[in-house]
């Protein structure tokens, strides 16, 4: 990023909030400081930048507006200031416009093995190293899992045994976790099932949950921004035998959109300085590995599986013609009823699921427009859509989908304190159990984030957002999830159902999904343990080689 001079007339505007060093002193158990821990930043290059200050969370700022537009930033009478490296303005300025949406969208795989004589299906995933031409011409160093960049789409049915052989042919250890499944916490793949370079990992479940858009990708301590970064995520739909008509043609009118966005270095391979306060926000946007993605649609209804897996960025998601649509999935499965929207806001590690109308020849731009948190700034174009001029007929969109049951509104009450990359003010400690929970407990969760944007993930549960700074969540945000947006100084309650898989040695995670604060520790460890032992569970771990 450069600074500029003067910028013309009708561009758009925001402000850029600099935070006054001398007015906001560290409050004892206050991590918003540290977002730079550990660098070492050469004297007068650095400015410490937070867009749009709306929500950034730091007191005592002086607000000067700037102009920008791609690719140049302009700060008015601010000559010489530089920004480079870590300010959260970085990678901020859309690419609304730039895109010739050239290439087909590229379809990831299915993988959906009949099941073997002893009725288990078996997935062969191997992570490897590759290249793939993520910009036209420009072969990239990646990462991907059976190809080279991404993974297949996994596919099972809610009854089914899967068993997994899990290679890691990459030159370090790495994980691969089951994000979104109900599973013993031996096999789900956190920090504590690493499977070193060269190693197989092979864990087995039985898929014993609704019909949801899950995921899978790394979870190695430290290192998921940068190995989620180089490709190494993929989709794992499952379906059950609930009787609802939705469109359900993998790559014809089901579609996943996994959403990343990237900084690329001039001669194409991924830049993987993933500096700045939420970690690499990049102006490039990939749909399922494309650059200048188009889909071709030939069906009056399609669904779309939208998963961001983005480091860090939040998109604010909706039609360039402000068409509505309707949204029929979060997380961990289907809404009570198809909920009409025009924008649906996203953050690292969320699915939804959309159906959306379609006309014959018509054509429109999935967006993420420019939103009012730090990370969701900027207007995207993501993915051009471009109808068939006969269009096959969908079913119609059913009235209601599954029966959910109202969350519950009592019991155990946990609070966490979300800081700058903590939690309850504490890092990420692999030997310590923060938290005992009874099998089958259902349990209120408060998160009260006294900082900046976050994106808080459980691992095994399923949760319902009961309330958002004390009001009910919009519709589409009422259904089953596992990930939630939590703005900055805002407080979100969650009524949390918990498994009944119980290991008082084997934790399950809970963290934040904006993957820098994660490896910088915002995480913490939870067991579930039969109902009446809590209190005799052991809160330290010990740790066996590969577990640090
Ligand atoms: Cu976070």
């Amino acid at each position: 990023m450069t600074t500029g001079t003067a910028a013309g007339i009708g561009e758009r505007f925001m402000a850029l909030t600099l935070p006054n060093p001398a007015s906001s002193p560290r409050q004892p158990g206050d991590d918003t400081a540290p977002y730079h821990r550990g660098m070492t930043l050469p004297p007068g290059s650095y400015t410490e930048v937070a867009v749009p200050g709306r929500r950034a969370g730091l007191p005592a700022r002086r607000s000067i507006p700037v102009m920008r537009r791609r690719g140049f930033l302009t700060l008015t009478g601010l000559a010489g200031l530089a920004l480079t490296g870590c300010g959260g303005a970085e990678g901020n300025e859309g690419n609304e416009g730039t895109l010739g949406f050239r290439t087909p969208l590229r379809i990831p795989p299915l993988l959906d093995p009949a099941p073997g004589r002893d009725g288990v299906k078996r997935y062969a995933l191997r992570l490897r190293e590759g290249r793939t031409e993520l910009l036209p011409g420009k072969p990239a160093r990646t990462w991907g899992i059976n190809g080279t960049y991404l993974g297949p789409t996994l596919r099972a049915r809610r009854g089914d045994r899967v068993a997994m052989a899990v290679t890691n042919t990459l030159g370090e250890a790495s994980t691969l976790h089951w994000h979104g499944m109900r599973l013993r916490a031996a096999m789900d793949g956190g920090p504590h099932q690493m499977i070193r370079s060269g190693g197989t990992w092979t864990p087995e479940w039985t898929v014993a949950q609704p019909a949801a858009t899950t995921w899978y990708h790394p979870h190695p301590h430290g290192k998921t921004a940068l190995h989620v970064y180089r490709g190494l995520a993929g989709m794992f739909v499952l379906d059950d035998d609930e009787s609802v008509t939705l469109p359900d043609t993998y790559g014809k009118d089901d579609v996943p959109l996994i959403i990343q966005d990237k900084k690329f270095e001039k001669n194409g391979e991924l830049d993987e300085s993933l500096g700045g306060q939420f970690g690499l926000l990049g102006d490039d946007i990939l749909v399922n590995g494309t650059y200048d993605p188009f889909f071709r649609v030939t069906t009056t209804r399609v669904r779309f599986r939208v998963l961001n897996g983005s480091n860090a960025r939040v998109y604010n998601l909706g039609f360039g013609d402000d068409r509505t649509f309707h949204v029929v999935g979060s997380d961990a499965g289907l809404l009570a009823r198809p909920v009409a929207v025009r924008r649906v806001r996203i953050s690292p590690g969320e699915r939804f699921e959309i159906v959306v109308g379609f006309t014959p020849r018509e054509q429109v731009v999935l967006k993420g427009f420019d939103g009012d948190s730090e990370i969701e700034s900027g207007d995207y174009d993501l993915l051009n859509l471009v109808a068939a001029p006969r269009l096959s007929p969908s079913a119609p969109l059913p009235g209601t989908l599954v029966d959910l049951n109202p969350p519950h509104r009592v019991g155990k009450v946990r609070r966490f304190r979300l800081g700058g990359s903590s939690i309850n003010g504490q890092d990420m400690d692999m030997a310590r159990i923060d938290e005992v929970v009874a099998a089958g407990a259902r349990e209120i969760w408060e998160l009260d984030n006294f900082t900046f944007s976050h994106s808080f993930h459980i691992h095994e549960v399923v949760y319902r957002v009961l309330d958002i700074d004390g009001k009910r969540p919009p519709e589409h945000l009422r259904g089953p999830k596992d990930t939630v947006f939590v703005p900055g100084k805002t407080k979100v309650r969650l009524a949390v159902e918990f498994g009944r898989h119980t290991d008082p040695t084997t934790p399950y995670m809970y963290h934040c999904h904006i993957l820098k604060h994660e490896d910088r520790g915002m995480m913490g460890q939870f067991v579930i343990v039969p109902r009446g032992t809590e209190d005799s569970t052991p809160r330290r771990l010990a740790l066996t080689g590969h577990d640090h």
